[in-house]
């Protein structure tokens, strides 16, 4: 008996905190549309460098610098701008795009000798039937 409760105590200190965490995040990012990582060029750049979504809905884009240097992230052409985002931070950007077209978006942190050619394409399609 003894042992049993030593085992379900033991369980609960190990494997509880981790599910928790797993539930957590799960919850946390129950609203986000879709991720970017953010990395300097040379070392993976945006991922994914290519997103799309319909016109007319909601978009919350949650931006992750996974590296060690501080990245930016904008959409110009949207008007998105998600500021300066310090290594192992992220940020959160909304917006609802209101016309069909490809809009760039860019690192606006100088990050690396490689830094202008960080960026991506959001691609704004119709809404499909
Ligand atoms: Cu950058």
């Amino acid at each position: 008996m003894r042992k049993l409760l030593s085992v379900i105590i033991l369980l609960l200190c190990t494997v509880a905190p981790i599910v928790g965490v797993l539930l957590y995040e799960k919850f946390r990012t129950k609203d986000l549309t879709a991720e970017i990582l953010a990395r300097a060029p040379e070392k993976g750049n945006f991922l994914p460098r290519l997103l799309t979504f319909p016109v007319g809905e909601p978009v919350t884009i949650r931006i992750r610098n996974v590296d060690t240097v501080t990245h930016g992230f904008a959409i110009p052409a949207l008007k998105v701008d998600g500021g300066k985002i310090l290594a192992g931070h992220s940020t959160i950007v909304e917006f609802t795009p209101t016309q069909v077209g490809k809009f760039d978006f860019y690192c606006t942190s100088w990050c690396s000798e490689y830094h202008m050619q960080m960026r991506g394409v959001i691609e704004i399609v119709e809404k499909s039937p």
